[in-house]
């Protein structure tokens, strides 16, 4: 970090409520959006740290809607873990820490916006899910999450990005790109280019089946992927229910279960990362897969429809499809959403993800059949003559 933002990073920690000593700040965390830090404060003898965000407010035009909507979401699992007398509850959900004017957000002398919250102590992100046991978690975290936000109830969140899993939308933002190509970069990604047209056909079966109401509109996370889950370093300290907590609610907004499950399946079913170049490591895994979806299904199973249970394999093509297309619109839009790091960043996550795609193509009927022989067990599992009460 150098001076000038440290001393900004200074000027912004001072407006928040924080008491005690301030040590030491650093940059943090490997997200594509927002600028993310991490400080370290000494309260009369004790070290706590908190992590502070600047939002980007090219991706959220809306902040203080964006904050609107975190502080209900955080407080309603709050009182969700109270009402189940969980442990360690303030490393499963992020406590938002306001401003000395008690807002839960501040802004700079730039106008820009930041937000703090408590930096959750002991836990990692993965990149990879290194085994099936990783998967499960991460699967159970994310139905979790759907679970307590279900009855959420009214006001309806706001849309902090209107529009933001519509393929259809996506697709015309794409072909736009592609007319002006104003980096004159088409040439290098024709490829790329042929992929997403001929694929375009079978691109909008969520949006669809959401807009024609087959599948029911619920709140979810939007942004699922598996470095938005913190897990808990020492898995054995939360006892039954190891501490998971789920981060980045930026999106969290209306839309279906399945952008959420398939943001999963798209992130944790590959052992590649998402930019990873030799392709010939970009394989769909179908043990970590079916680990996954058992481990989502132990929590969502008793709310999800049939219609949604028959979409979720479609849902890991289609959002992996999704961000294919997205990475490459920005790589012809030159690269002004996504954080990048080398030439050529955008193209290199885009062919990740067809690459991903191709792999689940060629394993289709496999992952169908396990998907419904999940689904079933899952269903099974959650009929009363099967809870503990009625097996006692
Ligand atoms: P982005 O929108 O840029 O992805 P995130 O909100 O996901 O930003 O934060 C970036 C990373 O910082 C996360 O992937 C996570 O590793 C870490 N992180 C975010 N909030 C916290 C927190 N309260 N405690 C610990 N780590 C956090
Ligand atoms: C962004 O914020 P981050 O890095 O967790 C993006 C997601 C993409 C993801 C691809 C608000 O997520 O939609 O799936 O990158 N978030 C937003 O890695 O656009
Ligand atoms: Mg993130």
């Amino acid at each position: 970090m150098d001076n000038d933002c440290f001393s900004l990073l200074k000027g912004v920690l001072n407006q928040f409520a924080i008491y005690g000593e301030f040590e030491f700040a650093e940059t943090f965390g490997s997200g594509h959006i927002n600028n993310t830090y991490r400080s370290r404060w000494n309260q009369a003898g004790i070290r706590v740290r908190y992590t502070h965000q600047r939002i980007n407010e090219r991706v959220f035009v809306r902040p203080d809607e964006v904050m609107e909507n975190i502080e209900r979401v955080t407080r309603h699992i709050m009182g969700k873990l109270i009402r189940e007398g969980a442990a360690d509850r303030s490393r499963r959900v992020l406590s938002v820490v306001p401003s000395r004017a008690g807002k839960p957000w501040v802004r700079d002398a730039q106008g820009d916006w930041w937000r703090t919250y408590l930096f959750i102590e002991g836990t990692h992100t993965l990149e990879v899910a290194k085994s099936p046991r990783d998967a499960r978690f991460l699967g159970k975290s994310i139905g979790r999450f759907q679970k307590y936000l279900a009855d959420l109830g009214e006001p309806r969140l706001h849309e902090t990005i209107p529009d933001f899993h519509n393929m259809e939308k996506r697709y015309s933002r794409f072909y736009d790109a592609l007319a002006k190509d104003s980096c004159n970069r088409v040439k290098d990604a024709a490829a790329e280019i042929a992929f997403m047209r001929e694929n375009e056909g079978r691109g909008s079966i969520l949006i669809r089946a959401l807009k024609d109401g087959s599948i029911p509109e619920r709140i979810c996370h939007n942004d699922t992927k598996m470095n938005n889950i913190l897990i808990d370093d020492d898995p054995e300290t939360g006892g039954n229910s190891p501490v998971s907590c789920v981060v980045d609610l930026d999106t969290v907004m209306p839309g279906t279960s399945l952008f959420d499950v398939g943001d999963l399946i798209r992130t944790v079913t590959t052992r590649a990362e998402e930019d990873e170049r030799d392709l010939s490591k970009v394989e769909f895994d179908i043990d970590i897969f079916g680990a996954l979806l058992d481990g989502y299904l132990s929590e969502a199973a008793q709310f999800l429809s049939p219609e949604e249970n028959a979409l979720i394999a479609e849902s890991g093509r289609n959002i992996t499809h999704i961000m294919g297309l997205r990475f490459l619109t920005d790589y012809l839009e030159g690269d002004h959403y996504y954080h990048t790091t080398r030439a050529g960043h955008n193209l290199d996550r885009c062919r990740n993800q067809i690459a991903l795609i191709r792999s689940m193509d060629r394993q289709w009927e496999m992952i169908g059949e396990l998907t419904r022989i999940i689904c079933e067990q899952s269903r099974t599992n959650i009929l009363p003559h099967n809870t503990p009460s009625a097996r006692s």
